[in-house]
C-alpha cells in the first residue's frame, strides 16, 4: 500500500498517506503504553543509542540519526551516552515524520547530532529498554516492488573459497524515486560461512558500498554520496546493514548495484549456503517507508549445483523411516530411496523453537541422532535432503 513505483516524483497524495500510517501507528503504540503503565515522563526520558525511541538499538536508529545529521538544540543536563535513561533537554524545534523529536538523536546530549552519536549507537548496540516495540518493516512484493537482490554471476563454490555477492536495489522497470537511506538485515550461515569480521583479510563477512553507484559516486563532484553502518552479530547469525545519504547529499532516485558483500566459505560445506535480505526499511527524501521486496541467493558445491535450480520440494511421507519412534536414546534416520542424500537435520521443539542442527555425515543415506540428551518430549526434525524437504515428528520418552 505504502509502495511508491512513480517514474520521478512522489505525489503529495502518497506522501500523506504514509505519513498517516505513521503517525497512526504512533497513536497505537501510544495507547498500548498507556494501557500498559508507561508513565509519560518516562517514555520522554533518551536512552542514548534508541534513536527512535521503541526499546531497541539497532540499524533503524541509525537511519533516523542519518536523517537528523548535523540539526542543533538544547543540550541535557549531563552529557553521557551510558546505557541508561538520561533526563530529556527541551524539546527541540523538528521533529522527525512520525513525531518523535529530534532530541532523541543527540545520543551523547551535547547538543550536536553528529558522528559522536553513531558512535553511542554503535556502543549501545542491540541493548534494550525494558519494554520494546517491534520495529516496522515495509515489506515488499516481487514483480511488484523494487527488490533488494542478493546476486552472483557464478553460483558454484568450494570449501574455502571467498564468494562475492552483489546488492543491487530496484530495477529498470521497477525503480527506486526516492532514496535516502535503507536498514535491512543480512541472515547468513553459520554452518557454511565463516561468520566473523575479524582479523585478517580473508576472514569472515565484508561489506562495502559499490563505487561508483547511482547512490554514491565519491570520485564526482557533485554531492552524490552515501555511507554505510555494518554490524555483524555472529551469534544470531545476522548482519544488520545501514546505508544512507551524505550529509547535503538529498535523496537519490535510480536503480542498480548498491553494494557488495564477500563471504567466506567453511572447510566444509553441507548443503546449499544461503544468504537472506530480510527485514528491510527503506526510507524516502521525506523518511516515509517503501515497499522493498527481499531476496534469498544460494550457492553450491559442483556436486550439489543441480540443487540450485530446485525450490525445495517437500518429500512424500514414505522417503524418510524414523526409527524407533519413540525413542528413549538413539534414533535413525533412512532414506528409502537410495539416490538421495541426506544434507542437514534441524531440531525443534513442540513449542517450534530451534534448538539446532544435527550433523549429517555427508553423503549419507541413512543417519543417527541421540534423542536421549534432550528433555521428553515431542520434537519435530525438518531433515534438508538432495531431493527435498521434509519434516518428521519423532517422540523422545
Ligand atoms: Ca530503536
Ligand atoms: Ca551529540
Amino acid at each position: 500500500m505504502h509502495a511508491f513505483r512513480r517514474p520521478i516524483f512522489v505525489s503529495e497524495t502518497q506522501k500523506n498517506r504514509s505519513l498517516k500510517v505513521w503517525i497512526n501507528k504512533t497513536a497505537v503504540a501510544i495507547s498500548i503504553g498507556i494501557l500498559m503503565g508507561a508513565s509519560s515522563l518516562k517514555a520522554q526520558q533518551v536512552w542514548p543509542g534508541d534513536v527512535n525511541n521503541n526499546g531497541i538499538v539497532n540499524n533503524v536508529d541509525v537511519l533516523f540519526w542519518a536523517y537528523a545529521e548535523g540539526a542543533q538544540g538544547p543540550a541535557r543536563a549531563t552529557v553521557s551516552g551510558d546505557w541508561a535513561p538520561q533526563d530529556p533537554p527541551e524539546l527541540w524545534a523538528a521533529t522527525f515524520p512520525d513525531g518523535q523529536n529530534y532530541a532523541f538523536a543527540d545520543c551523547n546530549g551535547d547538543g550536536n547530532v553528529n558522528s559522536a552519536d553513531l558512535n553511542i549507537i554503535r556502543n549501545n548496540f542491540w541493548q534494550t529498554q525494558p519494554m520494546v516495540s517491534l520495529d516496522e518493516f515495509f515489506t515488499g512484493t516481487v514483480g511488484q516492488d523494487p527488490q533488494l537482490l542478493l546476486e552472483t554471476a557464478d553460483p558454484i563454490t568450494e570449501p574455502e573459497a571467498t564468494e562475492t555477492a552483489s546488492l543491487s536495489l530496484g530495477s529498470e522497470q521497477l525503480q527506486v524515486d526516492s532514496f535516502f537511506g535503507i536498514a535491512f538485515s543480512l541472515k547468513f550461515d553459520t554452518l557454511n560461512i565463516i561468520p566473523t569480521d575479524g582479523i585478517g583479510p580473508d576472514d569472515g563477512i565484508e561489506f562495502e558500498l559499490a563505487n561508483p553507484s547511482w547512490i554514491n559516486d565519491p570520485m564526482g563532484m557533485g554531492t552524490n554520496r552515501s555511507e554505510v553502518f555494518f554490524e555483524v552479530m555472529d551469534d544470531y547469525a545476522v548482519a544488520q546493514v545501514a546505508i544512507y545519504r551524505g550529509p547535503n547529499a538529498g535523496a537519490a532516485s535510480g536503480f542498480g548495484e548498491i553494494a557488495e558483500f564477500s563471504i567466506v566459505m567453511e572447510d566444509i560445506i553441507v548443503g546449499l549456503v544461503e544468504l537472506e535480505t530480510d527485514s528491510i526499511f527503506l526510507a524516502g527524501h521525506n523518511f516515509e517507508g517503501v515497499e522493498v521486496a527481499p531476496s534469498r541467493l544460494k550457492f553450491a558445491t559442483p556436486e550439489d549445483s543441480l540443487l540450485l535450480q530446485d525450490r525445495e520440494p517437500f518429500l512424500s511421507k514414505e522417503a524418510i523411516n524414523l526409527y524407533p519412534n519413540p525413542t528413549n536414546g538413539w534414533l535413525t534416520l533412512e532414506l528409502t530411496d537410495n539416490g538421495n542424500e541426506i544434507q542437514a537435520v534441524d531440531l525443534y521443539n513442540a513449542q517450534g523453537e530451534y534448538l539446532g542442527r544435527l550433523n549429517a555425515p555427508r553423503p549419507a543415506n541413512a543417519a543417527r541422532f541421540d534423542l536421549g540428551k534432550y528433555p521428553v518430549g515431542l520434537y519435530m526434525l525438518r531433515i534438508k535432503t538432495k531431493k527435498g524437504i521434509l519434516a518428521k515428528m519423532a517422540a523422545r520418552i
